[in-house]
């Protein structure tokens, strides 16, 4: 559904088989990071506009400028946007480009993730930190330290502990980076090379810094083969996610170019994560980006598509569905739009 073939479609229909309908229609929203808060859904995205910016391939057209939460006190509940939570004007070190947002609540304060170009364009990690789940939040003058590329998710475990997982490749800069050292390279792994990891690392006490150098994670098959950068079906692009289902450690991203949602299952959470299949099938849109949440004993995906602006790539909306296990842990894989 990616790519030129959606621009053929007939929107109406295309709707009409969606299995969910947009979140919020007042704003484009996009890259729905769900946490639940206090028994409510908290839903942080990132606020599309359209910033008559010309497309390239480093995704400079999803100019976004702000963060707005979006809460619902249940699934079935209606979707409401709390307005501005934060802009970029009060970031000091950043200046365009907020992309995909994660926040954390620990001892009662909220933390809310965020990649931004600083001036120089190169994408940077901040926080910024407030007393509700819905904001405003007030900005740290600095990016984190350490941070690179784009795509915070943060994880908390059971033991307390948080780990911010990041990156992605192409207009996210990864392959920039190896071993957390910058280069303006461009340049990814040959096809027949392990493909570039997300990156990881435990967040410190205090929420604002990472506690430890970042790591790159291992995806790896079912023969202990880390995939390969031309694996393009499989190999991690952007849009990291963790979540822990009956005790293991569900890694989930997107493959970026092929439009797949998949996952990858470990025994912590710094993997190795075996690749264990797709979640959701390609969306109306380029891009797919994803959370996942369980409220009460439901798990539900957090997704987004370009369906409410009849495919324009940098409008989207966030919609939710509801996600099934097998017996044996493994996500059914589902069709954003039926037959
Ligand atoms: O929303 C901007 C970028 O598009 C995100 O950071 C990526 O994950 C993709 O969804």
């Amino acid at each position: 559904m990616a790519d030129e073939e959606y621009t053929q479609l007939d929107f109406d229909e295309v709707n009409a088989k969606a299995i969910s309908q947009p979140l919020v229609k007042n704003i484009y929203t996009a890259d729905p990071s769900a946490h639940v808060f206090n028994g409510k859904i908290y839903i942080y995205p990132s606020h599309d506009i359209d910033a008559g910016i010309p497309f390239n391939d480093n995704g400079d057209h999803f100019g976004m400028e702000d963060y707005h939460v979006i809460s619902m006190d249940s699934p079935e509940a209606e979707a409401v946007d709390n307005g501005v939570a934060l802009h970029v004007k009060d970031v000091p070190w950043a200046a365009r480009q907020m992309w995909a947002p994660d926040a954390a609540h620990k001892d009662g304060k909220y933390y809310l993730y965020f990649p931004a170009k600083r001036e120089d364009d190169i994408f940077q990690i901040g926080v910024a930190v407030s007393d509700s789940p819905t904001g405003p939040f007030v900005a740290q003058p600095e990016a984190i330290k350490g941070s690179y590329t784009i795509d915070p998710a943060v994880f908390e475990d059971d033991d307390g502990n948080y780990y911010m997982y990041f990156g992605g490749i192409w207009g996210g800069q990864l392959q920039n980076y190896r071993n957390n050292t910058y280069s303006a390279s461009n340049q990814e792994p040959a096809d027949n090379e392990p493909a570039l990891g997300p990156i990881a690392a435990k967040m410190s006490d205090d929420m604002l810094e990472f506690a430890e150098e970042p790591r790159e994670l291992q995806i790896i098959d079912d023969e202990g083969k880390p995939l390969l950068a031309g694996d393009h079906d499989r190999r991690f692009f952007e849009a990291s996610w963790m979540h822990k289902y009956n005790g293991k450690y569900y890694f989930s991203y997107s493959t970026g170019d092929t439009h797949f949602l998949c996952y990858a299952i470990g025994d912590n959470p710094y993997g190795p994560f075996t690749y264990a299949g797709r979640i959701l099938n390609p969306v109306v849109g380029w891009t797919t980006h994803h959370s996942i949440c369980a409220y009460e004993d439901r798990w539900f995906l957090f997704y987004h598509d370009s369906t409410l602006s009849k495919g324009v790539t940098h409008l989207r909306s966030i919609k939710m569905a509801e996600i099934k296990y097998d017996a044996d842990g493994k996500i059914i894989t589902m069709d954003p739009y039926r037959d």
